[in-house]
This record gives C-alpha cells, structure tokens and sequence, in this order.
C-alpha cells in the first residue's frame, strides 16, 4: 500500500505580514496588512487610512522574525523541516509597487533567509503575495481592479525570480486567491477598498471590482506561471485555494445541489482556472445571474492556457454545510456555513473535521491529477506557559495527528501528495482578528496582544512530537 513518498516536504508555514515586523525598516513601504489594526474574537480589527496614534498595528513588530530569522530557522532545522513556507513582502521589494528598480535592502534580507534555509538543507516554498500588496496600489489604483497592477506584479516577479533562481524552486502565485469571491478578499487579498477605513469585515461589497480584480490575477499569475516556465525550467509554479470541505445539510436535493454551486464557486472556480487554464462553464450563469461584467482583452484566453500551475495547493483547516434550512452557522477559516451537528469545534469556532480533509485532497486530485501540497492547516488555540516553562498543548498534537492520519489515508486512496506544511509553524499575528494569544505554532513567542513580551522564542510540546513525525517519515503520530 502507498505511503508517504521518500522525500516528503514536512515543514510548516508563515507570511511576512504576520511575522516579520520591521515594517517600515531599510526601505520597506506600507502593506495594506500594516494599515489593520489589532482585534480579537469578539472586536474585529480595522483597517485605517493613516497611522493612528495610540493604535496598535500588530504587524509593524509581529514577532520580528526580520532580526530573529537566524534563530529561528535553526528551530525548524532542529524540528527536521525539509522545507519552510514564507512569503516575500512585495513592499519591502517595491515600496509602492509602481518603482523600476527594486529596492535591495530588500533584496539583501530574502537572500539572507534563503542563505540560512539552505545551509539547514530547508527547501524554500515562497508565495510571492500572501495579503501584503503595497497599500499605494490600493490608493492608486483600487488594487487589482485596474489592469496596470498586472505590470507591478510583473515587475515585482522579474526581480525576485531573476535574483533568486539559484535558490528557490517552489512557488506560489497568490495566497488562498478565491478569497477573492468573497466580500473579504477586496481588503485581504484584491486591495479593492478605496477610500473604505473601518472593520474589515464591513467593507462594502462591490462584486464586479471583485471578479474583475480575481481576473487580474489569473492573467498575472498566468503571466508569472510562463515567464517561469520559459526561463528558469528548475522551477515549480502553484497555486494556493482556501479548500473549504463542503457537505449538503441533509440528502434533500435542494440542498445537494445547493451545496454543488458554492463548491463550484468557493473551491473550485479559482484552481480551475488556474489549472485548467480557462474559466469553468458553470461560471457564465453566476456572472449573468450577479449581473457581472467582466472586462477581458483578446489575448487573454491564451495567457491563461500557457500558465498552468505544475502543482496544486491548498489550506484546509475546517468544513461546514450547505442547506436551504434555518440552522446555527459556522464561520470557519473566511468561508462559512451550516454547522455540522457531528463535529466539534475549536475555541474560535472553526468546525474541527480531519475526514474532510481526505475528503478534500481526493475530490481535488482526482480532478487535477497534478502533485498536491496541504499548505497550511492546524488548530489556533490560548496556550498556557507552565511554572516550569513547559508548554503541554496536547490539543494541538491531536489535532494535526488526526489530520496526518487522514493525508496517509488519502495517500493510500492514490492521492499524490509531496508536501506538508502546517500554518503559523512559530507564533506569529493571526490573518483574521490581529491577535496573538490565537496562536498555531510548535514554537512559542513571548509575545502578547498589548503589544509586549520579549520576544523569546520557547519550544512546546507539539514541537518534539512533529519532530519525530517528520523523523519517521509520518509513520510515528
Ligand atoms: C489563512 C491565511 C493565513 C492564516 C490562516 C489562519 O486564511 O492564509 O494567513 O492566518 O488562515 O487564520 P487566522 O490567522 O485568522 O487564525
């Protein structure tokens, strides 16, 4: 029977809007993620048109990976990675993202983080946007609804692939891009907010600057899909989806094909484009139906067939249900919907549901057929420093040994899995609220939602365990 192939990428994942601070050091301009405020579960954070005072933004410390990333990359190597997730932040590359030349501090720090990944024998796994574009996009341009932000993108992948060919081979175009099909994505990932300041969540909803700034970037993650095929051959291009398992409430029809359509449009429609490389038929009656236009030029149909990703990948952190009943929803990582009254779920209310991940990776691979990677998953959690500094966050250990038992079923299903590399590998800022007691990491920071703590760095429980996980090849949970 199949099991975990030799050569597996176990590793873990970060992004440097949520982990690196120094947001304004060595040339670095401002992100759109460094214009959100802190927030929590029950206070949802902002975003913000200038800095204000007396504010916290957790990303301009985070937890200051920009001056640890030394000791920290030696963690991983300690834990075993074979490979490390991380984003470069456009902003410290292009300022603004409209420069001709990059900006080389910038430059100068990604070589440095590579350098120590390398010298550990860490492959490096790098999204090139992961929520961070400059925030004068934004303001210029309302982000990735105008076509020109296509060239920025482009200018910004030409300098980073060209500097660092030697020294990464894995990436990804855009993190979870169909967050793009939801009202959040305009601030997260589309920068289609202009002149909108208060909770994110909030953000009123132009569905057309949405569609037109997701075509935007299939046609610049296209662009950067070829440009890497047809110079740098070593490389491998992914896409990364939000991958939300989706079941139907109950076996009432309506519901079953309710639950089809938001599976079409939720988890499907992006990585159907991204590697089928055209948009899907069913698409058209959404657009007609939502009264959307998308504005497309003539080569682009072609664009989109020459930019294949070579590999799919994707996060998976819970499920839901699709009903046309009343019911008690569920939030879930972005997208939510029905709660399922047979799972748990984690102290943020994201449904806990490790079969929906087999579920997940066999629905996607036997529509693909391309090598997959789960690229972030894992259970945010309050951790507690024990007297003796110990951190026993044996919740965390079971939930990922659950979600690795369930990839090894999907393997032995004939899933082809490569890569593993479960979110927020250290503590860092989380995406939705801006705190940081929800933390994810093998890695503890001393780091805390007023904004103090010394930064140190402290191993947990989990942080040995997965070491043997990834030292048995997954064959000890
Ligand atoms: C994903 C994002 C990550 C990350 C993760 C966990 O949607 O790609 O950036 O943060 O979710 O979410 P959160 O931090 O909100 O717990």
């Amino acid at each position: 029977m199949k099991d975990f192939c030799e050569g597996f990428l176990w590793g873990g994942a970060t992004a440097a809007n949520q982990c690196e601070g120094a947001w304004n050091v060595d040339g670095k301009g401002a992100s759109v993620s460094d214009m959100c405020t802190n927030g929590s579960y029950k206070v949802p954070k902002r975003i913000t048109k200038t800095i204000e005072e007396n504010t916290l933004y957790p990303s301009h410390e985070a937890i200051d990976f920009y001056h640890h990333y030394k000791e920290d990359i030696k963690l991983f190597s300690d834990m075993g990675f074979k490979t490390f997730r991380m984003s470069i932040n456009w902003t410290r590359i292009f300022p603004t993202g409209m420069e001709d030349e990059p900006n080389q501090a910038g430059l100068k720090f990604y070589d440095n983080v590579f350098d120590e990944c390398l010298k550990y024998g860490i492959e490096p796994l790098v999204t090139i946007s992961h929520y961070e574009m400059p925030i004068a996009l934004t303001e210029k341009y309302n982000g990735w609804e105008s076509r020109e932000v296509i060239d920025c993108y482009m200018n910004y992948c030409t300098a980073i692939f060209e500097r660092y060919k030697n020294k990464v081979k894995y990436w990804l175009t855009f993190n979870e891009i169909n967050v793009g099909v939801m009202n959040l994505g305009s601030i997260l990932s589309l920068g289609t907010f202009k002149d909108y300041n208060g909770v994110i969540f909030s953000v009123p909803d132009n569905k057309h600057a949405r569609f037109q700034g997701l075509h935007h970037q299939f046609i610049a993650s296209a662009k950067a899909v070829k440009l890497a095929h047809d110079n740098y051959p070593q490389f491998k291009m992914g896409n990364m989806s939000i991958f939300m398992t989706s079941y139907p409430f109950t076996c009432n029809p309506d519901n079953v094909l309710l639950n089809q359509e938001r599976n079409r449009i939720n988890n499907w429609f992006c990585s159907d484009v991204q590697v089928r490389g055209e948009y899907p038929s069913y698409m058209d009656r959404y657009f007609e139906e939502n009264d959307i236009n998308i504005i497309k030029e003539s080569g682009d149909e072609q664009i989109l067939k020459d930019g294949c990703v070579d590999f799919y990948t994707c996060s998976y952190y819970s499920s839901s249900c699709s009903g046309i009943e009343e019911s008690e929803e569920t939030k879930g990582n972005i997208m939510g919907g029905l709660r399922n009254p047979y799972l748990e779920e984690s102290d943020w209310g994201w449904i806990i549901d490790p079969k929906g991940l087999r579920f997940a990776l066999n629905e996607v691979y036997d529509r693909y057929r391309i090598p997959m990677m789960v690229v972030e998953n894992g259970l945010g959690a309050y951790d507690t420093v024990e007297e003796d500094n110990s951190i026993n966050d044996d919740y965390r250990i079971d939930y990922l040994k659950k979600h690795i038992v369930q990839m090894k079923e999907a393997v032995k299903d004939g899933v082809e899995l490569i890569g593993y590399t479960p979110w927020g590998c250290i503590d860092l800022v989380s995406a939705s609220t801006g705190e940081m007691a929800k933390r994810y990491g093998f890695i503890y920071v001393n780091k805390f939602d007023d904004g103090t703590g010394d930064l140190s760095r402290m191993p947990k429980k989990s942080f040995y365990w997965y070491k043997n996980v990834i030292k048995t090849n997954g064959q000890e949970l």
